[in-house]
């Protein structure tokens, strides 16, 4: 594939001359689809993405309400930006139906809640956040907690985590890359992502340091890192969405959840309804089809793409890398 057709997360054209010499002195290597990775502070980058990172580091400067998203790839960010946008929206009264304003009717939630260093701090470690202001500022990240110790230090903005079963993520991993690049799905590719996913030499890997970044800041301070499951939402989303709109500091008052708002909101935010909007159909951002952040959304659809071998040694490294954490799956 032409370098230039690639989606900008994937290219490395936006690199200062400093970047380019960091990368320099990192740890480097070229993934199976020949792109170019780096390992820095423990994780692994696409250049263009690195430089958004060390961007965000340098300018970020937190405010107390901001809200952040956080995510390992694939792990259920589209769901959990859609259910945050719509729990804060609710104090203007929305009504739900096709006139309504809904933010989440117009635009697709990754264009609604930007990524840090992906949207954000992309091009510069300044940019114009004045848009970002009301009612709370929001964003997402999939850097692990760590590369934003430093930068949120003292800050009691509010950071979720969605974690999801890292079979799953892998297989949805496959499915996106291979619709983003527009390349066939073969088992080549599965395989050879599999092997990355497994050795931790992956774009924001190694998943296991990922998980545990946010697991344990979760434990620590459970009133600033609120760790989430796509499982558990799956099985008992109005008890889940609960506990993120308590997290925010905004629960549903009785009134709201006897005039059934909570089921608006899980409604709106259905992988069914989103899927179906006009917006989500037919729009792109970041050379991204807006269509391609939904699929399945089924719990255990990697069973039946992944080998009762792949799916042990998985276990086995889940098993190892986690041990004595208390974090399982
Ligand atoms: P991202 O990291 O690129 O933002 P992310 O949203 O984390 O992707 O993950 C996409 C997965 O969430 C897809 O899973 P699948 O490949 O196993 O199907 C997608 O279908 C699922 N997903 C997206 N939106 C929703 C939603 N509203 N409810 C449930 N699952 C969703």
């Amino acid at each position: 594939m032409d370098p230039k057709e690639l989606p900008s997360i994937l290219r490395d054209d936006k690199i200062s001359v400093e970047t380019n010499k960091l990368i320099s002195s990192l740890l480097s290597r070229t993934d199976s689809q020949g792109q170019k990775l780096c390992k820095y502070q423990g994780c692994w980058y696409y250049y263009n993405t690195l430089q958004g990172v060390l961007n965000f580091q340098s300018g970020f400067q937190p405010q107390d309400t901001d809200i952040i998203l956080a995510s390992y790839p694939k792990s259920g960010t589209t769901w959990l930006k859609a259910l945050t946008v719509a729990l804060l929206e609710r104090s203007k009264n929305h009504s739900y139906s096709s006139d309504d304003e809904h933010p989440l009717l117009y635009d697709n939630p990754h264009g609604i809640v930007p990524c840090l260093e992906m949207d954000v701090y992309h091009e510069s470690s300044s940019p114009n956040l004045a848009k970002f202001s009301a009612p709370r500022r929001k964003f997402s990240t999939h850097m692990p907690l760590h590369a934003m110790e430093e930068t949120l230090k003292h800050s009691p903005c509010k950071i979720v985590y969605v974690c999801r079963n890292v079979k799953d993520t892998l297989v949805s991993w496959w499915f996106f890359l291979c619709a983003v690049l527009k390349i066939e799905q073969s088992r080549g590719i599965l395989e050879s992502l599999f092997e990355s996913f497994c050795n931790g030499t992956i774009y924001y890997g190694p998943f296991w340091e990922h998980l545990l970044s946010y697991w344990r800041a979760s434990l620590e301070e459970p009133k600033h890192v609120l760790f989430m499951r796509y499982e558990e939402l799956k099985a008992e989303p109005r008890h889940q969405i609960k506990r993120l709109a308590e997290f925010f500091g905004c629960p549903f008052t009785k009134q709201e959840e006897e005039s059934g708002v909570v089921d608006k909101i899980l409604d709106l935010c259905s992988l069914r309804n989103l899927s179906s909007l006009e917006v989500n159909k037919t729009g792109s951002r970041n050379d991204v089809d807006h269509k391609d952040y939904f699929r399945k959304g089924e719990v255990g659809d990697s069973k039946n793409y992944l080998t009762p071998e792949m799916e042990y040694k998985i276990d086995m490294i889940i098993q190892e890398k986690l041990q004595g954490s208390g974090l399982k799956f």
